[in-house]
């Protein structure tokens, strides 16, 4: 994936010096955008190990419409787990050590870290054991499942957008209007984080289905991986529903940023040849997008290079 790798060397070369919300510092480009022919194969990183099983759990969950990390942490999916963490530690009913900044604390302190291996183990094994704990303290409020499945009306009903969606592809294909948005200014305040992908177009044109994404904060070394591979799965969910062809992901951004504590990361994953692109597979014997298991989705002729660890910023 030539376009991601260049993308890369352009914040190196170009990004600006820049402060952000979780006190890490970045290297930061404002506009890009690139261009995945899904024909050319599923795009998902060769020049790093990508747990693509997470990257499923994930969009299932939002399919879904599912807001809650019981789900993801029953499917041993972490990428959540910090964002819920940082609420409960917040309430009333947490008990334990003082937690404020965990994310960067935990990076600069060994004993800080100790501590807080220890209440983000409590806190997992409490949202899996106790029902009553996870609906309380496992939501993350209105998030992107909400917004696509049931966003709130102001008579009191919810409007189903996927479904919507897809409904509208299948009907008028040309139409210009095949939208979702997560980012609802109601709810800003409600969300563990507020949505990164905020809307997603779909358009249909030869009997093939592309999609753009626009994205207005991208964290290219951990996120971005994560997000095309979604949305390029995404496609070929909704094109398999519909009866067509996959064509593009269009993956647009606004804050493309590399995070100071990712940069020689990213300067290894430089240093590796690109492979060739895997391809996806999902079970023809489930009909329909809302039906799909995680077992249903798999990923073929992935041989990617080793994966690359980095902190995440919370
Ligand atoms: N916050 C930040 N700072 N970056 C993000 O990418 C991000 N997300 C979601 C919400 N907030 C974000 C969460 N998505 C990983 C990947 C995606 C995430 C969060 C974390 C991650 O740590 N990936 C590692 C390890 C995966 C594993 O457990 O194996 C990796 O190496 O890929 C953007 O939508």
């Amino acid at each position: 994936m030539k376009q991601y790798l260049d993308l890369c060397q352009h914040i190196l070369h170009n990004g600006a010096k820049k402060e952000d919300r979780t006190g890490t510092g970045t290297l930061s480009v404002f506009g890009h955008q690139m261009r995945f022919d899904l024909n050319e194969g599923f795009p998902l990183m060769t020049t790093k190990k990508t747990a693509f099983r997470l990257i499923v759990s994930e969009l299932l969950w939002f399919i879904k419409g599912d807001t809650n990390v019981k789900t993801l942490l029953e499917e041993n999916n972490h990428i959540w787990d910090e964002w819920a963490f940082a609420q409960w530690v917040e309430r009333d009913e947490y008990e334990g050590p003082d937690m404020a900044d965990f994310g960067r604390r935990s990076q600069k302190d060994p004993e800080f870290a100790v501590r807080y291996k220890e209440q983000m183990a409590l806190f997992q094994e409490k949202i899996l054991a106790e029902d009553g704990f996870a609906e309380k303290y496992g939501d993350l409020g209105p998030v992107y499942g909400k917004q696509w499945r049931s966003w709130a009306k102001t008579d009191g009903g919810t409007i189903d957008q996927l479904k919507n969606v897809i409904e509208s592809i299948k009907k008028n294909p040309d139409s210009r209007r095949h939208l979702v948005t997560a980012w609802n200014p109601e709810f800003i305040d409600d969300m563990a984080l507020p949505p990164c992908h905020i809307m997603f177009q779909f358009y249909v044109a030869d009997g093939k289905l592309s999609c753009q994404l626009y994205q207005r904060s991208a964290d290219v070394f951990l996120g971005v991986p994560f997000n095309i591979a979604s949305y390029a799965l995404l496609t070929h969910l909704i094109a398999r529903e519909c009866g067509l062809e996959v064509g593009d992901f269009v993956h647009t951004t606004g804050d493309t940023h590399l995070y100071s504590n990712h940069i020689e990361q990213v300067t290894e994953q430089l240093s590796r040849e690109p492979r060739k692109l895997p391809t996806v597979k999902i079970n023809e014997d489930v009909a329909s997008i809302f039906d799909l298991e995680l077992a249903d989705i798999t990923i073929e002729g992935y041989d990617p290079h080793p994966r690359i660890k980095a902190p995440v910023a919370v």
